[in-house]
């Protein structure tokens, strides 16, 4: 299939603050968008996965003025650590958006004036309370003045100040009912559903009009017409998506392509931003809305929030160096129910790097595969006639595919694994019933039979577990003798493994963790 016929699948993560330096939580979030990402590409899609950094507005700008630098120099510093995180858990992204691209201007003015002409923007004069932490805004009833003398919102607990000044305001009260209608019309608009709740209630709560440009700073996107004012930070960072796309010439082919997203991959400290504004600003510009927004939980360290004060916050090169990608890229979508809160620990990761991937998967690949270097002349065995057990194990193999697509279509990326890694399960107790060793002196004909289910098992395994792990899967399609391309495609796991196929000398792929020795 050429590009052109293949449907197209629109995915993107959150856009990155640099103010400051990426974490785990960013890892994360990235990994499990390039999961999906690689998934839809094996499975036949065209796909265009969208990240970057959002680097506007009064955080950034209060950053760089304490480390004595422009916002400009600050941004172009701290985008490129952002990026490199990408690099380094080999996040495949086809774009890396910084709102700092001329393109994207061209973007968020267009949809301005969009909104404007549709009599949803006006001019008056915010007054009220903003947390530059969050870049929000909060009513007075939302915040509270703690033992310190200080106004925190109540919500986020950060430090709010008072803001008052001329604004543009969005008439986002005019979109609470269409708002209700979309949720009611789309129950999937938002997941998971006890996220998506928070947010139907919120808007149920009534919506206020949406300040929506500031004049007490200039680092953003100037408002068409009046460039004293710049818009306010989320009307710009939104927009990124619509930009990715090829906004606002929405005749262009990526435009008709790609628009609407099919999801945007999000935290949920984010969400009404995603599930509220976003939609509200869509509708009222006249444009599609995305299909999906898909809210994860936060990452904590041993259960406790991870911040700079308390000093738990891990780069994400170190957890990579320490445990390995694939393992790292594994643990994060195995471990924690996507759209849950999770923690990560030590414990937790060797337990699955040992238990899941050495034992459960490295070994059984290599356990047949040796027996088939030494036994078999390093070729795919023959197989005999298949018994009752052979023919339910390969069945339970080729039903992953739809158990699987199920799931990486809800997100739901850790019961993915749990259905593949019981198949795995069941070969293992299927390898050590069978016993090929046994069988070696017994009934040679039979081992080639049982050593060519579990290649299969391995081989439909290892084309699945590609898009959570990269570069094992790829060794160990090496060692299954699946040449790169099509042969390692979602769409070539109904083709079973070719008996003689010559196998190279088989090489452990999940090493084991050891404790370094005490110093
Ligand atoms: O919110 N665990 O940027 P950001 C998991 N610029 N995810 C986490 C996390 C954690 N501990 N901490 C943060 C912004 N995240 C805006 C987004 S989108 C148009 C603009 C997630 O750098 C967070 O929820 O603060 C968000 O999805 C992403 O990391 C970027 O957060």
């Amino acid at each position: 299939m050429t590009s052109a016929e293949k449907p197209p699948f629109y995915i993107s993560t959150a856009i990155s603050y640099p103010n400051g330096e990426p974490h785990i939580g960013h890892a994360y979030e990235f990994v499990a968008a390039d999961a999906l990402a690689r998934f839809k590409r094996l499975d036949g899609f065209d796909v265009f996965y969208m990240s970057g950094t959002d680097e506007h507005g009064l955080k950034v700008q209060q950053t760089a003025d304490k480390e004595g630098l422009t916002a400009q120099e600050l941004v172009d510093r701290n985008s490129a650590a952002f990026r490199e995180v990408h690099d380094l858990v080999d996040s495949s992204y086809d774009r890396f958006i910084r709102t700092t691209d001329a393109d994207h201007y061209a973007a968020c003015q267009a949809i301005w004036k969009k909104m404007e002409s549709n009599g949803d923007i006006y001019l008056s004069k915010y007054e009220g309370w903003y947390s530059v932490r969050d870049e929000a805004y909060y009513g007075e009833d939302d915040t509270v003045v703690k033992s310190d003398g200080v106004r925190y919102s109540k919500e986020t607990d950060t430090e709010v100040t008072w803001t008052a000044e001329e604004s543009y305001f969005f008439r986002l009260s005019a979109y609470q009912d269409k708002l209700l209608a979309l949720y009611e019309a789309q129950p999937e608009f938002g997941a998971p559903q006890y996220r998506f709740n928070e947010v139907i209630s919120f808007v149920k709560r009534g919506l206020e009009d949406l300040s929506i440009s500031r004049t007490t700073f200039d680092w953003g996107v100037p408002v068409p017409g009046d460039p004293k004012h710049v818009m306010y930070v989320w009307v710009d960072a939104l927009t990124n998506y619509l930009t990715g796309a090829g906004y606002p010439d929405v005749d262009s082919e990526s435009f008709r392509k790609f628009w609407p997203a099919d999801v945007h991959v999000i935290g949920k400290d984010i969400s009404r931003f995603h599930a509220i504004y976003w939609p509200a600003f869509l509708m009222s510009a006249g444009l599609e809305l995305p299909k999906r927004v898909m809210i994860h939980g936060f990452l904590q360290n041993n259960g406790v929030k991870m911040s700079k004060s308390l000093g738990n916050v891990v780069a994400p090169r170190d957890f990579v160096d320490q445990y390995g990608l694939d393992q790292v890229r594994f643990f994060f979508l195995r471990e924690v129910p996507f759209g849950a809160d999770g923690s990560y620990n030590h414990e937790a990761i060797v337990g699955r790097m040992n238990a899941d991937l050495a034992n459960n998967f490295g070994n059984l690949a290599q356990r047949s595969l040796s027996m088939v270097a030494k036994n078999c002349e390093g070729r795919v065995p023959v197989p005999g006639a298949f018994t009752d057990a052979d023919k339910a194990l390969l069945a339970q193999a080729n039903e992953l595919l739809a158990t699987a697509r199920a799931a990486f279509d809800k997100q739901e990326f850790s019961r993915a694994l749990e259905a593949i890694w019981g198949v795995l399960g069941d070969t293992n107790a299927y390898f050590a019933d069978q016993a090929p060793w046994v069988l070696r002196k017994t009934d040679v004909e039979r081992m080639n039979t049982v050593l060519y289910v579990t290649l299969e098992v391995v081989r439909i395994v290892a084309i699945l577990a590609q898009p959570v792990m990269p570069a094992a899967s790829a060794k160990l399609l090496d060692v299954l003798g699946q040449p790169e391309g099509d042969a390692r495609q979602f769409a070539a796991i109904a083709t079973p493994i070719v008996a003689g196929t010559e196998l190279p000398a088989p090489a452990p792929v999940f090493p084991r963790y050891e404790e370094p020795a005490e110093a």
